[in-house]
């Protein structure tokens, strides 16, 4: 079979012995491990625009695997990934247009540095290698590497929401890059609405034509579109969970809560993961329930991202603002109601936290998928679960309908949620989990890998759309 190459904004490092953390890493590692194969991606490492392009790759092999890295310039960092990915595409994928910013200049630097990254693989690509892209950085790579002459299978798995085409057509290069990403020969989506949105804009906009299978028909060429809901490694969630249940951390935690529900959620420190509406959704609830005083604390851990965008800045002194002022309104001397924690936690100290959590609380206003809220649910004990309270608005929704589903823009009904689910009796909270397992089992982070990479590897022919 023909060789994999992998290529993303960043490339995970390879840490012996130890599983891969998220689930994206996860996934790519077990399919390159599995066939051999390479991946390539940023090193993380930005350098003075005085070091100019090309700009050296670096190749780090571990077994079968081979990581190719390269770093970026000042100028390509600003532009590529701060400017056109993150402060334009990330807010308009996730229906946060008042977020985003528009400059030609950021959108030059993003086709730039697709097209070195596609020049960087021309090197080592052969003809036969099949090339698997993720996410919405790299929306440009297939056209950069066709321009270079390459004929290959070339798939891209988009993991943000999609968002309409009235929303998309805010961006001002929103045609030429509709056009680039026509290059792929397989696009995979988290669900089936992200998917029918590319559709609607590549018929309405494009004069596109859709076949039932999913096939589009454009500019002479035939794109595959799919649903791949990205999963979890189920068991492995749990006995990550059980095996540190009585760790020092846990000890700690369960001796301060003092018989107290964990409310928890975490996050990366994003505006897409509603974190304000969430505080004060918690805020009503405890406004509204005085019996939950005391006996109730909500733990949020936010890891900061992208902090140098200032949007993500904004967020964040804003929920320290309310943060402070919930704490100032509600604690008493031995009870704080709600902590918050800025920093990232290992996999390994995660997973029993949820686990000894009543409520996720796992409300983002838009969510490619949501690995939280997976996670969530497979660490719990299913003798005695916890409740998941879940946006309608996650992509993961669409699978875990067993959750208590919410809109996070309507205070009152999230806060009757967290009600509802810190009461909810045992043989209910049973029933919910199990259903949420069965689903997570049979869409396994596996079957997410191999359904993408047998569609990658399958051409849809052209002649036959209708
Ligand atoms: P993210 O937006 O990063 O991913 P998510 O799916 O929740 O969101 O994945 C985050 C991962 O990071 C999870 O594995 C989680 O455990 C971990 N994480 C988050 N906050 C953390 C913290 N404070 N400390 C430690 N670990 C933390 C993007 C899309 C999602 C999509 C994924 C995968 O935005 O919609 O589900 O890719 O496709």
């Amino acid at each position: 079979m023909s060789r994999l190459i992998v290529v993303s904004n960043r490339v995970a490092p390879i840490t012996e012995g130890e599983p891969t953390a998220g689930g994206l890493a996860a996934g790519v590692m077990d399919a390159l491990r599995q066939k051999g194969g390479r991946w390539f991606g940023w090193s993380g490492q930005v350098v003075p625009d005085m070091v100019t392009p090309p700009l050296p790759v670096v190749e780090q092999r571990s077994g079968s695997i081979s990581l190719y890295t390269t770093d970026l310039n000042q100028r390509d960092y600003d532009t590529y990934y701060r400017g056109f990915a993150n402060g334009t595409l990330w807010p308009i994928f996730h229906y946060q247009t008042e977020l985003a910013r528009f400059d030609w200049a950021d959108f030059e630097g993003y086709r730039r540095v697709n097209g070195r990254f596609a020049e960087a693989i021309s090197a080592f690509m052969t003809p036969e290698d099949v090339v698997w892209v993720h996410d919405y950085h790299l929306l440009c790579l297939a056209k950069a590497l066709r321009q270079r002459g390459a004929r290959n299978r070339i798939g891209l798995f988009l993991h943000t929401p999609f968002p309409a085409p009235a929303v998309m057509m805010n961006v001002p290069a929103h045609a030429e890059l509709l056009a680039a990403m026509c290059q792929y020969d397989l696009i995979g989506f988290q669900t089936e609405s992200d998917r029918l949105a590319f559709a609607d804009y590549v018929l309405r906009e494009m004069g596109g034509e859709a076949r039932a299978d999913g096939v589009l028909a454009v500019g002479g060429r035939a794109i595959r579109t799919g649903v791949y809901p990205i999963g979890v490694h189920v068991d492995m969630l749990r006995a990550e969970a059980e095996a540190a249940a009585d760790s020092p951390q846990m000890q700690a935690l369960r001796a301060s809560l003092n018989g107290r529900a964990l409310v928890m959620s975490v996050d990366r420190l994003d505006y897409s993961k509603g974190l304000p509406q969430r505080f004060a959704a918690y805020e009503r609830f405890l406004a509204e329930n005085a019996g939950w005083h005391r006996q109730v604390e909500f733990a949020q851990i936010a890891v900061p991202s992208r902090s140098d965008v200032q949007a993500y800045q904004e967020i964040r002194r804003q929920l320290e603002g309310e943060a402070g002022r919930i704490n100032g309104r509600f604690a008493e001397l031995d009870w704080t109601p709600l902590r918050y924690l800025n920093r990232s936690f290992a996999r390994r100290d995660l997973m029993p936290l949820y686990a000894a959590a009543a409520v996720g609380l796992v409300t983002p206003l838009r969510d490619g998928m949501n690995l939280v809220a997976k996670e969530f649910v497979a660490a719990q004990d299913p003798v005695d679960p916890g409740v998941l309270i879940l946006s309608r608005f996650a992509g993961a929704a669409r699978e875990l309908d067993a959750a208590l589903l919410v809109n996070p823009h309507d205070e009152q009904a999230m806060a009757a949620a967290l009600a509802q689910a810190l009461a909810m009796p045992l043989q209910e909270r049973r029933e919910r989990h199990a259903a949420m397992m069965a689903v997570m089992r049979r869409n396994s982070l596996e079957r997410w890998r191999d359904r993408f990479e047998n569609d990658l590897r399958t051409p849809a022919a052209l002649e036959s759309v209708a």
